[in-house]
């Protein structure tokens, strides 16, 4: 059974933007497609944050969602927190087209990322290369532009 998800990403400025999620089975990698507009041109950090909560905008999700305890790092290192996406990046026209298969990502099961929220920064995210303590738990990817609830769609 495929699985999918969606999200709406917005916030208190002019990003916005709509991600899909979609996985062909329990143990297969997510594939997160979509759209970002509003960003200045370059890379922005891109997560899935512990908490669906939007109460106080998207400072109310909370840091990454980690639940093995690991440092920040990049998708495509083997100790990262499970929402480490990574950048997307904008273009000269303000958009950034997202297309990331993940492996570490799910929809199903203890770990699902479905009801918590994703996040798009302001700055690129260092990946945990930094060499700060704060580049370990956020990438210094700075303020949260915009954000949603990831959601179960058909
Ligand atoms: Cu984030
Ligand atoms: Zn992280």
């Amino acid at each position: 059974m495929v699985l999918k998800a969606v999200c709406v990403l917005a916030g208190a400025g002019e990003t916005s933007g709509t991600v899909h999620f979609e996985q062909e089975s329990e143990s297969a990698p997510v594939r997160v497609t979509g759209e970002i507009k509003g960003l200045t041109p370059g890379d922005h950090g891109f997560h899935v944050h512990v908490f669906g909560d939007n109460t106080n905008g998207c400072i109310s999700a909370g840091p990454h969602f980690n639940p093995h305890k690991k440092n920040h790092a990049g998708p495509n290192d083997a100790e990262r927190h499970i929402g480490d996406l990574g950048n997307v990046t904008a273009g000269e026209n303000n958009v950034a087209k997202v297309d990331i298969t993940d492996k570490m990502l799910t929809l199903t099961g203890p770990y699902s990322i479905i009801g918590r929220t994703m996040v798009v920064h302001e700055k690129a995210d260092d990946l945990g290369k930094g060499q700060n303590e704060e580049s370990l738990k956020t990438g210094n990817a700075g303020a949260r532009l915009a954000c949603g609830v990831i959601g179960i769609t058909e």
